[in-house]
């Protein structure tokens, strides 16, 4: 069956449903009308079920999908790694000059002045990484670089005249 035809028949069943239900309505106004007061307590009893099976579903839906929030398990694999402070500030990077290859690093980024962007670039002038830089807050970056040699931070959002000047090496493994 082509995927048109099945649209069709969806929506066929679909539009059948909703039918039913409006005619449902229509043969309701037919029966003797009751009082206010015998419909209410049906009415609220129906609303009770409702609400305790909607919480039910999304207490049983929070449950089920909450282990698999990724955020857990970046902050557990936080643990381990080294703290690298940097702090952007017109226009360069205050951050170390020289930094461990093969070791999972945590760039804990802000800025003193504007926003910034940091963008690590690996020895090819490949991207390997990057946050945005913002005063007031840290933004947190997880990297592993597996290649020793000279590295460039380079500024990525537009802070001001020097912007395009702005950018800090540092070196990863043995060279010094
Ligand atoms: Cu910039």
């Amino acid at each position: 069956m082509d995927a048109a035809l099945r649209l069709l028949l969806l929506f066929g069943m679909l539009a059948g449903v909703a039918i039913v239900v409006f005619m449902a309505v229509v043969f309701s106004t037919w029966l003797p009308s009751r009082e206010q007061a015998q419909v209410q307590k049906r009415a609220y009893a129906i609303r009770g079920w409702w609400f305790g099976g909607l919480l039910l579903i999304v207490f049983a839906a929070f449950a089920s999908s909450i282990p698999f929030f990724p955020y857990v398990s970046a902050t557990a694999a936080l643990a381990p790694a080294l703290r690298v402070p940097v702090i952007a500030e017109q226009y360069t990077f205050l951050m170390p000059s020289h930094l461990p290859a093969n070791q999972p690093l945590i760039f804990e980024v802000t800025s003193r002045d504007v926003n910034h962007g940091l963008g690590i670039y690996d020895p090819e002038g490949r991207l390997v990484g990057q946050v945005q830089a913002m005063p007031d807050y840290t933004n947190y970056l997880r990297l592993v670089f597996h290649k020793p040699g000279r590295y460039t931070a380079r500024c990525l959002e537009y802070c001001g005249p020097e912007h395009a000047l702005m950018e800090k090496a540092f070196t990863v493994g043995d060279e010094k």
